[in-house]
């Protein structure tokens, strides 16, 4: 059976070039939505230009031109959307209205990736404010796909490496620090982590497989199911030393919001739910969702220990 064409809206970004590159690689002609509204930035050019160069093909569209998304989607089989979620002031996520209005009216469109790739926004209803926009804001964009009665699958990816690894889970550092690290409680809350390629290419995995339409995909191995005190112990090992842990109580953590800006306030919020609730491990994948490393065993998924040789 011919590989499903594929179109990646929001390619250049963090997730989005990843899943260009799995797409690719994976043998799926591949389509990368080149937005009018980029203008002089470079390094976006740059980067769409070198798909093109590895085999993507560019569609000029943008979210203002509504004809534009139309005839990107009506080229294509799958759609993945990759927006960005951290600018939650520009409500980036809710552009996604837009893209579903495209899909409904192009009609060709058999499974649509909306831009999740983080917790799962259904079990997040408690979610803190402000943190709650993220979730609340990826409900609504479910809400419209459902509506539209459009073929979909939700990739709830956890944390991932990037953010949450390198910097032994530390807020406002993406580098682990050199002497000190600050425990949320005790560290003993399990959490899933995640390498951003392994994110891309458990997602390309999934547009074509049936038992995942209209399911919710965990990305949630077994092996990169940790504590935070594993994570550290893990780095501990990889680099000969052994750091000072003090632990921070969750009143003392939530309490240090007061004295942050929005986007550290949000921050805030997402790790009190994950590194002291456990919002990621605390529930069984039911009947609505499956865990991607049951369901492709083949994908040799990254290891914490693996990833973390980077930052020595
Ligand atoms: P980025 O910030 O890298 O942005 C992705 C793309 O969004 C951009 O490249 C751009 O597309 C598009 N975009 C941004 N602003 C606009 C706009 N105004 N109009 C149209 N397009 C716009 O996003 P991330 O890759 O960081 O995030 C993608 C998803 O992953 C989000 O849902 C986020 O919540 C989630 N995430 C999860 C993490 C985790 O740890 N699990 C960590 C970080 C993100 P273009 O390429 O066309 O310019
Ligand atoms: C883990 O799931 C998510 C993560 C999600 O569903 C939505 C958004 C995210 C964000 C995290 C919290 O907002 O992606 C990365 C991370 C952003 C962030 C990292 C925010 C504040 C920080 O201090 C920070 O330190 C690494």
């Amino acid at each position: 059976m011919a590989k499903s064409k594929v179109l990646v809206v929001g390619g250049t970004g963090y997730v989005g070039k990843r899943i260009v590159k799995a797409s690719l690689e994976q043998g799926h002609p591949t389509y990368v939505l080149q937005r009018a509204e980029i203008g002089l930035d470079i390094d976006k050019l740059q980067i769409l230009l070198s798909f093109k160069e590895q085999g993507a093909c560019l569609l000029e569209g943008s979210f203002a031109d509504h004809q534009s998304l139309v005839d990107a989607v009506k080229k294509v089989d799958v759609v993945i959307c990759t927006m960005s979620g951290v600018h939650f002031r520009s409500h980036n996520i809710l552009l996604q209205l837009k893209l579903i209005e495209a899909i409904k009216e192009a009609g060709n469109v058999k499974r649509f990736l909306p831009s999740e790739f983080g917790m799962d926004p259904s079990r997040m209803a408690h979610a803190l404010e402000p943190g709650r926009i993220t979730f609340d804001e990826k409900m609504e964009i479910r809400r419209a796909i459902e509506d539209a009665n459009i073929p979909f699958t939700y990739v709830v990816a956890n944390c991932f490496g990037g953010y949450f690894v390198g910097s032994l889970s530390q807020l406002e550092r993406l580098t682990p620090p050199k002497e000190t690290v600050r425990l949320y409680g005790g560290g003993n809350v399990k959490v899933a982590f995640m390498d951003e390629d392994d994110v891309a290419t458990y997602a390309i995995k999934t547009i074509d497989d049936p038992r995942t339409l209209n399911k919710t995909l965990h990305l949630r191995p077994p092996q990169n199911t940790l504590t935070q005190r594993q994570l550290i112990e893990t780095w501990e090992k990889l680099c000969g030393k052994k750091l000072e842990k003090i632990s921070i109580s969750a009143q003392d953590f939530l309490a240090s919001m007061k004295c942050m800006d929005l986007a550290g306030q949000v921050g805030v919020g997402h790790f009190y739910h994950i590194f002291y609730e456990g919002c990621l491990t605390n529930f069984e994948i039911g009947e609505e969702g499956e865990e991607a490393s049951e369901l492709y065993p083949e994908v040799k998924y990254t290891r914490m220990d693996q990833y973390l040789k980077i930052y020595l």
